[in-house]
């Protein structure tokens, strides 16, 4: 009795939510539209389902959630576990940290999950969803779009892709209208032709590539650091080289430090990532409740993936690290309390001091407080700390050095601007006793463009594996900027090949395995 009601039950559900069982007899859709076809095909696949009374509402603009839900359904990937607030907050959670859209896009705090979403937007989503191969040449592609000066520069790759590959073909007037929204069965053409094009089939969830196992000094395998002497060393005291990539601005670019983006650094054999919290430009002080939470994602996707982590206050624009010395107590008293009896994480105080500051006066004063701050809730952690000139100035330090355990000293540098000068004095400083650190180095000139100087790159980097320095490159992003790793357009959810890697990615990630 009990077991017929259930199903009945089911059957009744199933029949509102118009499951494939249904099939497309929505109200209100005529099977002999130009979006019949659509709908009756995407209902068919069990992909799309109606409104709870039977209708479809075509013409309604379809939401950022709704859209969202039915791109997850198409490409296969399974919604994120608990996650509450929104009935499509698992679906928003899964594409989001696929790398779909970015964080600023749809902002996890919700307030546009139920907005109509753009066309510009839906595009991304969708090509990111079931082709993300698929590039258009700019030329070609752009022609086709009257509207196209109306496009930010951010949409190009996806939208040019859409009407390479036929999905997106424009109205009667050749344009785009990328921030109007699309209706409800416009969304179901478009996931339609792109579903065609992908072959017909749902596509698996990317393959997420294992780590070279077991991870070479994973922090399983190593776990506690500590400072001995000039070296860095693991919890038995043997020395132990980090190598990996930074993160460029996670107000910019935190997609790129997801789990899947990570992982694939862990995969081409580095066992550290860096998260770099910009504190001006749109960074942690204009917002700073949304970067905590993008820091915390970028900690935990490294920590998932076995990974030393560095927590990055990346003070650049505000040169003096005491300009905001308060805030960055409170951040690292937080960050310090959240994982201080984790082992993975190392917190890296000020990335550059620069302008008319000093060592004895400005950065000095800064790191005692706030290495103060986090040892009362991370006594081992190893805490990174910057010098004059963006980080250059490590013979201050070494003249002047910080009282305490597992502190060690970085040191920047850029293959097209810094050379053999700089090495010396990391020699130099050594000798007296000082550890370094070369929390982030770039293959280009100091301005994150130039070059790539490769072969300067790599007399730094010999240096630095002849005396066991550890390192993380900048950056790990696509930004079109000599210094990225990833070409534009690559898709930080996807799975990258060689294609996807730049000059400077390619030699990078060559050096990442030792
Ligand atoms: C650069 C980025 C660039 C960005 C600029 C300002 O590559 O895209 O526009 O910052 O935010 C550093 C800094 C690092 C710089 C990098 C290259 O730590 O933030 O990134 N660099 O200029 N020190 C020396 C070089």
């Amino acid at each position: 009795m009990r077991r017929a009601g259930y199903i009945l039950a089911l059957l009744v559900l199933l029949a509102v939510l118009g499951s494939p069982a249904a099939g497309a007899a929505f109200s209100d859709v005529d099977p002999e539209s130009w979006y019949g076809e659509a709908v009756a095909e995407l209902t068919g696949r069990g992909l799309l389902t109606g409104c709870p009374d039977g209708s479809f509402q075509p013409e309604r603009p379809i939401s950022a959630a709704e859209f969202v839900t039915i791109a997850v359904r198409c490409g296969g990937l399974a919604p994120a576990s608990g996650q509450s607030g929104h009935w499509a907050a698992g679906e928003l959670r899964a594409a989001l940290e696929a790398g779909w859209y970015d964080w600023d896009e749809l902002p996890p705090t919700g307030e546009g999950f139920d907005r109509p979403i753009s066309r510009q937007l839906a595009v991304k989503i969708l090509m990111r969803a079931l082709l993300p191969e698929v590039r258009g040449d700019y030329q070609r592609e752009s022609a086709k779009i009257s509207d196209f000066s109306t496009l930010s520069g951010r949409y190009y790759e996806p939208v040019l892709a859409a009407y390479a590959a036929g999905v997106v073909t424009g109205d009667g007037n050749g344009a785009f209208r990328p921030l109007d929204g699309l209706s409800r069965a416009e969304a179901c053409v478009l996931l339609r032709r792109a579903l065609q094009k992908a072959g017909g089939e749902r596509p698996s969830p990317p393959a997420v590539p294992k780590p070279a196992a077991p991870l070479s000094g994973g922090v399983s395998q190593t776990g506690w650091l500590q400072v001995k002497g000039t070296q860095l060393c693991g919890e038995s005291g043997e020395p132990v080289v980090l190598r990996g990539m930074s993160s460029h601005g996670l107000q910019w670019f935190g997609s790129f430090a997801g789990v899947q983006a990570v992982r694939q650094t862990a995969a081409a054999g580095a066992n550290v990532f860096r998260v770099a919290i910009y504190t001006g430009e749109g960074g942690y002080l204009s917002q700073p409740e949304a970067m905590k939470e993008r820091v915390i994602a970028a900690v935990d996707a490294a920590i998932a993936c076995d990974m030393y982590v560095i927590i990055d206050w990346h003070i650049l624009s505000d040169g003096d690290p005491l300009a905001h010395g308060s805030e960055a107590e409170a951040f690292f008293s937080e960050m310090a309390q959240r994982y201080g009896d984790t082992p993975n994480v190392l917190y890296e105080i000020c990335n550059e001091p620069n302008g008319g500051i000093t060592w004895q006066g400005n950065v000095k004063p800064y790191a005692q407080r706030v290495i103060a701050a986090i040892r009362e809730h991370a006594p081992r952690g190893i805490i990174l700390v910057g010098s004059p000139t963006w980080s250059q100035d490590i013979h201050l330090a070494a003249a002047d050095p910080l009282q305490g355990e597992n502190l060690m000293y970085t040191l920047h540098f850029y293959a097209g601007t810094h050379s053999a000068e700089l090495r010396e004095r990391i020699d130099a400083a050594r000798k007296g006793g000082l550890p370094v650190f070369v929390s982030e180095w770039g293959t280009s000139r100091a301005g994150g463009g130039g070059g790539v100087f490769l072969e300067e790159a790599g007399v730094w980097l010999d240096f630095l594996e002849e005396r066991a320095i550890s390192w993380c490159n900048w950056s790990l992003c696509d930004k079109d900027e000599a210094s990225a790793a990833l070409r534009p357009g690559t898709a930080p959810g996807g799975t990258w090949s060689e294609e996807d890697l730049t000059p400077s990615g390619r030699f990078v990630f060559s050096r990442l395995a030792h």
